[in-house]
């Protein structure tokens, strides 16, 4: 390790013991970095040196009307958080502080001041309530909090010490989006707009994600400032090609570091600029890309989904590259996008824990089914439980190993994580002969029933074929013969009844299409399927319901 810029060491001695770090593998030309590295700087100050100063970045409405800051103006705002935060806060390199806010350019505007201050930023999703920040805040232990003043309520429940979610670390919040006195938007008011980006190491803790974890404590992965310029060396560059003339667009938040590349460091890295929107719905996010004439979009497979059937409603024309990530891509979205838009979505898995996406593949590569190839930077394989790999074919755990990888913070389950130097996401793949990889289920959602093994997605991917179908999450329900049931949740399309000829029309179409041991013995309608703010459909939601029963 190189000499850390960090005064404060709480976050770093937390790092997990060398013996179960992941492999790192820089095996790119662009992957050689130097030993002292500040992520803003890269992202921000590094474009504005080479003349993009002009250029814009960041892209909002402003009373309806699409408004940019160039590179500079971001700059120059960036430089007083940052002065705001060391001058007048007073917090050391190493120093954990915590962010909040919907996506809009003082969000993001924080979290480059964050990183830049050689800060730790500790970003929060939106929806999150008191119960979910308490133990955030709790690990993570920052004195200061940068909050937009939209979501004040749930983080102010954390500062009552007589409360439920009391936190004792937090000694204040900063609000911005707010002109109030003492607000974060006053405190810049007076301040220079020049700030010397602190000279990080490398491999010094830039952030700490907290894993959308849907069940037990949230796991705080950290990544170092090297690991942010690497995610932007890698997908960006081998399987995007973004170009600087690029407008990107889409749904996942700052907090999620699916949103942290696709919506800012992307194309910071490149140039480009990014429209920020605080919440989107499917037909808002075709009304945006038509609005900024966006050219790329990141989101979830069932924002593609519901995109394909309102298009036609408006003018994407701009529209050339489109991202899918946070869960499977079933083929029927990718044909239904394909039908009403001309365009080859991009499928890439990704995880917290990877900090972005690992495998993937280009509209010219895309093979159907198939989540991609590990892209270059990445190794990937299948392996068995003994960790051994596993023939084409086979269905195993999926292993990774590139220039990022995972570390917990100060966590048990990192022993899980990681295995001979390897990543396991949790995921059950298959490879081909070409090293292309299918996915197959979460490890631990694979049904059993009366000795077979059945992938919730694979029935999910068929039965979203059916012209009457609009979503469906498919789980295994207890059953005292077979042990479980293929459960089938579905949500109809518009003006559809879900009587008992639709639920047989639904399982023959599924005898039909796959294995016929595969199909639903139970389906059950749903208006709506449970899912998390990053689009992931809430299995354990959908287990316990069938539990129920
Ligand atoms: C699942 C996928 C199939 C898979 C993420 C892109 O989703 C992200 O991070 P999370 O930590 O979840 C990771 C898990 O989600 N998954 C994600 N993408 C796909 N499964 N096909 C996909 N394309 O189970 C994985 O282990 O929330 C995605 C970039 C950054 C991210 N953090």
């Amino acid at each position: 390790m190189t000499h850390t810029a960090h005064v404060d060491t709480y976050a770093r001695d937390r790092l997990p013991p060398a013996a179960q770090w992941p492999d790192l593998v820089f095996d790119l030309p662009e992957l050689q970095y130097p030993p002292r590295l500040n992520a803003a700087a890269e992202l921000l100050d590094r474009q504005v040196e080479c003349g993009h100063a002009d250029r814009p970045a960041l892209w909002q409405l402003v009373d309806g009307v699409p408004t940019c800051a160039t590179y500079a103006q971001l700059q120059y705002r960036v430089n007083q958080i940052a002065r705001v935060l060391v001058e007048d806060l007073g917090l050391v390199p190493g120093e954990r502080v915590l962010l909040r806010g919907p996506n809009n350019p003082m969000m993001a505007a924080c979290w480059l001041a964050v990183v830049k201050a050689g800060l730790i930023a500790v970003a929060t999703m939106p929806l999150l309530r008191a119960r979910d920040l308490a133990p955030i805040i709790a690990r993570a232990r920052p004195r200061i909090a940068l909050c937009d003043v939209a979501l004040w309520q749930d983080l102010a429940t954390c500062t009552n010490p007589n409360g439920e979610f009391y936190c004792d670390s937090l000694e204040r919040i900063c609000y911005f989006n707010d002109g109030e006195f003492g607000s974060l938007d006053m405190m810049l008011r007076e301040k220079p707009g020049d700030f010397r980006a602190v000279d990080t190491a490398a491999d010094d803790i830039a952030l700490i994600a907290f894993t959308s974890g849907t069940t037990g404590v949230p796991k705080g992965t950290m990544h170092f400032h090297r690991d942010v310029v690497a995610m932007c060396d890698c997908f960006p560059q081998s399987i995007l090609k973004v170009r600087p003339d690029e407008i990107f667009c889409g749904t996942p938040p700052l907090a999620f570091t699916f949103g942290l590349g696709g919506m800012l460091a992307f194309p910071l890295r490149y140039g480009a600029s990014t429209v920020l929107t605080e919440k989107a719905t499917p037909d808002s996010l075709l009304a945006t890309i038509a609005a900024f004439r966006a050219t790329t979009c990141f989101t979830a497979p069932t924002f593609y989904r519901q995109m394909a059937a309102l298009a036609k409603k408006h003018d994407i024309g701009s529209l050339r590259k489109c991202v899918s990530a946070g869960e499977a891509l079933p083929d029927a979205t990718r044909q239904l996008f394909k039908k009403a838009t001309g365009i080859e979505l991009i499928d890439g898995i990704g995880a917290t824990e990877m900090i972005h996406i690992f495998i993937s593949h280009t509209p010219e590569t895309v093979r159907r089914g198939a989540t991609g190839y590990a892209i270059p930077g990445y190794q990937a394989r299948v392996v068995d439980d003994a960790g051994n790999p596993c023939p084409p074919g086979v269905i195993g755990r999926l292993a990774v190993k590139g220039p990022t990888g995972c570390r917990y913070m100060d966590d048990p389950r990192q022993a899980d994580y990681v295995k001979n130097g390897w990543n396991l996401t949790g995921d059950a793949y298959l490879m081909d002969a070409d090293g292309y990889f299918f996915y197959q289920a979460r490890t631990d959602d694979m049904i059993v029933t009366a000795g077979y093994n059945v992938a919730g997605p694979e029935v999910e991917a068929c039965l979203l074929a059916h012209p009457d179908v609009a979503e469906c999450g498919v789980v295994g329900a207890p059953d005292a013969e077979r042990g479980q049931i293929v459960k089938a949740y579905v949500v109809l399309k518009p003006g559809r009844k879900g009587d008992a000829a639709m639920v047989r029309a639904l399982q023959d179409y599924v005898k039909a299409g796959i294995a016929p041991y595969k199909y639903p013995r139970a389906i059950e309608f749903m208006a709506a399927l449970p899912r998390t703010e990053t689009g992931k459909l809430q299995r354990f939601r959908l287990r316990q319901a069938a539990a129920g029963d």
